[in-house]
């Protein structure tokens, strides 16, 4: 073949291939068109491609997503707003039972304090009653002390003029003393072991019953043992507690020996799996050296029957005797290993003050108070609400 004939055949070739793709184009357009004249001719809309359905979807269901969320979240809120109520409510009723139990004491020396800053003009004459006033209020003379220098040295001579600034100072030295630094109250061992003691009459078996009827309310398996032998009506008040309340009790004979049944009690609560186990006990006078003998012998056999029980040690102290109160603890803990103050008859006493002499000479925690005699009458001690309640009739209420 010639060259031209070749050159022929080449542009043919091209020509022919360029026509089959015109061709194929045209083709392809008029499909489409013609799909589109025929939906238009229904009046249906173009269905969304299948890649453009896709993420529609997971739009929707991100939307969705985050529509419950925001829902979760306010009912959280809900619950949250729901729970601060509840909590508020219980200050409200801690800070009511406070403020009733202290009633007495308020009409005490916080009354003669009042009559003295509610006087037009506070001048030096006023410090020197103050003095006075603190130190015949039966809260010891250590307390009252310590009140008074914070008084007397903390504020300036302006402040004095001010009963507002006297009181805020008051509040805050009291708050001081009644913060005694002390490991919170460890009940994880099982049993966890509480040995009661105190002398008669302050509210030991009382407060016992209290104890018991917060604890099993709690779901606490509780077992109490009958460790005052001498006074059969002593056991029999403490079945009592243990009936209403729903604990278990282990009981000696009548004049035997407390140490056996609280042996007992305490080995009957480690092979019977109990939370708690606590112990009453006898309370002569505590001038009679017997008693604290007898004392240091529970504590002992408590040992024995396991190791490192008593896990604590509480003294009772009736409110009412007010400094007698103070000197019977420090007689108790010159022998014995006290762990913690319970407070009782707060509500008959106008002498609820003691317990600022009884933080600032022991240094051993008040751990619950007793403001009536009924089982719910017994609050966990807590130093804000206690200065708040005390002085809750007298000038500034801002905290300390
Ligand atoms: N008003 C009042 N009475 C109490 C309180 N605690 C105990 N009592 C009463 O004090 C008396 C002696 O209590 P009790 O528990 O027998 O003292 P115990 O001898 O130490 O065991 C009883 O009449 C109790 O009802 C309290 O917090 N407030
Ligand atoms: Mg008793």
């Amino acid at each position: 073949m010639e060259t031209t004939e070749l050159l022929q055949l080449a542009i043919a070739i091209v020509v022919i291939a360029a026509v089959l793709l015109l061709l194929r184009r045209a083709g392809t357009k008029s499909r489409a068109k013609s799909a589109a004249g025929v939906r238009e001719r229904l009046g249906v809309e173009e269905a969304a491609p299948v890649k453009r359905r896709r993420p529609i979807r997971e739009k929707k269901a991100v939307e969705e997503k985050a529509r419950e969320e925001e829902e979760e979240e306010e009912e959280r809120e809900a619950a949250r707003e729901e729970a601060e109520e509840e909590e508020v409510a219980a200050d409200e009723a801690t800070a009511a039972a406070y403020k009733a139990g202290l009633a007495k004491t308020r009409g005490g020396f916080v009354a003669r304090l009042g009559k003295l800053f509610g006087k037009k003009k506070i001048d030096a004459t006023t410090v020197d009653e103050l003095e006075e006033v603190l130190f015949t209020a039966d809260i010891g003379p250590r307390a009252a002390d310590r009140i008074f220098q914070s008084v007397k040295k903390g504020l300036s001579k302006d402040d004095l003029e001010s009963s507002d600034k006297i009181w805020k100072q008051i509040r805050r030295t009291s708050k001081e003393i009644l913060s005694v630094d002390a490991k919170p109250v460890d009940m994880a061992k099982k049993p966890f072991v509480l040995l009661v003691l105190g002398v008669n009459g302050v509210g030991k078996t009382t407060t016992i019953g209290k104890l018991a009827t917060k604890w099993t309310d709690e779901g606490k398996k509780v077992l109490l043992a009958a460790g005052d032998t001498f006074r059969a009506a002593a056991t029999e008040q403490l079945e009592e507690w243990a009936k209403r309340s729903g604990a278990d009790i282990v009981k000696g004979k009548p004049q035997g020996d407390p140490s056996s049944v609280i042996f007992d009690a305490i080995k009957k609560g480690n092979d019977e799996g109990y939370d708690i186990v606590i112990c009453d006990t006898a309370g002569r006078l505590h001038s009679n050296v017997g008693l604290m003998d007898e004392l240091k012998k529970l504590r002992r056999v408590s040992d024995k029957a396991m190791t490192g029980a008593p896990h604590e040690t509480w003294m009772v102290l009736d409110s009412t005797t007010g400094q007698n109160a103070i000197s019977q603890a420090k007689t108790f803990k010159a022998d014995m290993e006290i762990t913690g103050i319970v407070l009782t008859k707060l509500d008959g006493s106008a002498k609820g003050g003691v317990v600022l002499g009884i933080c600032d000479e022991l240094k051993v925690p008040v751990r619950f108070i007793g403001v009536g005699e009924k089982k719910e009458d017994l609050r966990p001690f807590d130093a804000a609400a206690f200065v708040e309640a005390l002085f809750s009739d007298a000038g500034s209420t801002d905290a300390a």
